[in-house]
Parts: C-alpha cells; structure tokens; sequence
C-alpha cells in the first residue's frame, strides 16, 4: 500500500493558494474563505502551517467583514453564515481570534436565528439544519452560545430527526451524512447527544462503507472521499466507530491521492481538488494515521487550536 505522500500535498496546497487566476480559483471564487479553511487546516493537519505568510491571510480574511458582522467569500461579497465560520476557524487556526469583535460578530449570527429555533443561512433566509451546526461551531469559538436560544435550537436539529436515526435539512428531508455530521456535531457541541439513538444511526452510518473500503453519503450512492469525513466525525462523535473497517478505508483514501503532484480526489482516478485534500487528510487523522495532528470531529479543527480555545483563554 502506498504512503501519505505529505510534501506533495503541501507543495499542491501552497500552489492553489498562489496560483489566484487559476481554473480552480476562479471557479471557487466565491468561496474562496471557504478555500482558505480547506487549504490551511490541511496545512495545519500535516505540521506545516508556518509555510504561509498569517499576517497576509489575516489582513484578507478582515476585508471580507460585512458591517453587519458576518464574513463573506470574499472582498465585496455578501456575507454568510458558512464564510462567517470559515473566517473564524482559520483566525483560530493562527491563534489570531483576539482581532475580532466577537461580540459584532455573535450578533450577525444570533440575529439569523428564526422563531422555530431553526437558523437562516444569510439575510435571505433560506433555513437549513446546516446552519444551525455553523451558527453554533461558530459561537462556541467565540465563547457566545448564550446569545442564542439555545433549547429552542437545540429542538429544531431534534426535529430534522428520521426514522432511521439519521437527520435530514429540514423536518422530514431524508437522511444525508452531509447533515447527519451537521446535526450530530451541533448536539455535541450542545451537550446534547441524548437526542440521538447512537445504535441505530450508527448502523445507518457504517452501511454507509462499501466493498472497497470507501464510504457513501447515502444508500446505493458511489463513495466518495469527503464522506470519510461526514460519516467518520458522526461515528466517533458516538462511539461506533468500530463498527466500520478502518484498514479499508485508509487504504481508499490513500488510493485517492494524485501521488505525482500531490492532492486527493473524491475517488480513484479523478481529478484532485483542495476540497477533498482536506477531507481525505481530516479522514486520515481521524484514524490516527501516523505524523498527522489530531482533529476534533466536532469543531472541525485540530484537536491543539481546540484545547487552546477551550483552556487557555
Ligand atoms: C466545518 C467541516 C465543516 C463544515 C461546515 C457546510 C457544512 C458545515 C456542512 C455541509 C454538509 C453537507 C450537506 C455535506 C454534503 C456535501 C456533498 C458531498 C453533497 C453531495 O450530495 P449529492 O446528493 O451527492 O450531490 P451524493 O454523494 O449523495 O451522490
Ligand atoms: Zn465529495
């Protein structure tokens, strides 16, 4: 079996983030803070953060604050909850928290919160448990989950809720893993996971392994390496993770890796992208792939940005 091939993925992320006229890039533009967590939390996985120049990264990720206080993808765009978190998680990442006004911006997120206890995505208001993980990662950094209503957000994750354990975008939309992560990450953060049925939703989610090791989002769908993330992160958040093949599915993801240029894709022999070189690798340090850091399955952070949050305010 072939290794983690570390320097190429460094050498492949510090190249998408320089090469900004890239197919890549301008593809992605919009949500290049988006671009900015996937690439520098890879960095950080693999030890190697201090190859990019933080006081440049900080100064951009500044120029994308909205006056309401969210962050948007990038200069001059409009702010949104999902770029809000990124912002936040790559400050937290160079342990440059301290230049926000965290108060500014738990009051963007907190004013996004509707009365059914469900989250707005931006001032449009499209709702979608997705954003109440992010609303609630995001305040729990900044230390501001008292700005929410907590029980009534809290109720609403518990009422995207199936019958077959897993969770779904709104109340009665079928069972993804995409949103299983978000909902079960929200009630961990939330302390509360007694909303889950972990024997049942655990099994859901280790059906999610197929015969070559990989994972899929959903039943009869073909894996993909960013699933080692969503289903992974769930499994451990409750304790099933033994319940999958771990052997398998670090061979999947490492058979995913552009070995020559570095990179992973979503499954063998496609192109590479930074998106899934970060879950592949945030896979990997879930199952203690040896020279990576440790990740919270959580926070989506390394497990050293998590703790200094947390212990060392
Ligand atoms: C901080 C890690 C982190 C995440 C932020 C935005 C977000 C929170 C989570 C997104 C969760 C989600 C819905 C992920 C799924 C993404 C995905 C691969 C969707 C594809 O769905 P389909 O139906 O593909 O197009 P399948 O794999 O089902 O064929
Ligand atoms: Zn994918």
């Amino acid at each position: 079996m072939g290794e983690l091939v570390v320097d190429k993925h460094v050498k492949y992320i510090l190249s998408v983030e320089k090469r900004k006229d890239s197919f890549e890039s301008v593809v992605l533009e919009h949500l290049r803070m988006n671009g900015a967590y996937w690439g520098l939390a890879t960095l950080d996985l693999l030890g190697k953060l201090d190859a990019l120049d933080s006081n440049e990264v900080i100064e951009w990720i500044m120029k994308c604050q909205h006056e309401s206080g969210g962050f948007a993808g990038n200069i001059g765009h409009d702010p949104h909850m999902l770029y809000t978190l990124s912002a936040v998680q790559v400050l937290a990442l160079f342990d440059k928290l301290n230049v926000l006004d965290a108060d500014k911006v738990a009051n963007y997120i907190s004013g996004l919160q509707n009365e059914d206890g469900s989250f707005s995505g931006d001032e449009w208001g499209e709702v979608d448990s997705r954003f109440s993980y992010l609303a609630i990662c995001c305040l729990s950094i900044l230390h501001r989950l008292d700005k929410i209503n907590m029980e009534k957000a809290v109720n609403y994750i518990a009422s995207c809720k199936n019958v077959d354990g897993g969770f779904g975008c709104t109340p009665g939309g079928e069972s993804h893993a995409g949103q299983i992560f978000c909902c079960v990450g929200a009630l961990a953060i939330t302390g509360s996971l007694h909303h889950v049925d972990k024997d049942l939703l655990g099994w859901w989610l280790c059906e999610r392994q197929v015969k070559s090791g990989g994972l899929n989002g959903r039943p009869e769908k073909l894996p993909d390496v960013c699933y080692s993330w969503w289903v992974l992160s769930s499994l451990i958040m409750i304790d099933r993770v033994h319940w999958i093949n771990k052997d398998k599915l670090v061979k999947f993801i490492l058979n995913c890796q552009d070995t020559e240029n570095g990179g992973i894709s979503d499954r063998p022999e496609d192109a590479v992208d930074v998106y899934h070189t970060y879950f592949g690798v945030a896979g990997l340090s879930l199952l203690e792939y040896p020279g990576l850091k440790a990740i919270d399955p959580a926070h989506a952070l390394p497990v050293d940005v998590v703790n200094r949050i947390f212990f060392q305010k």
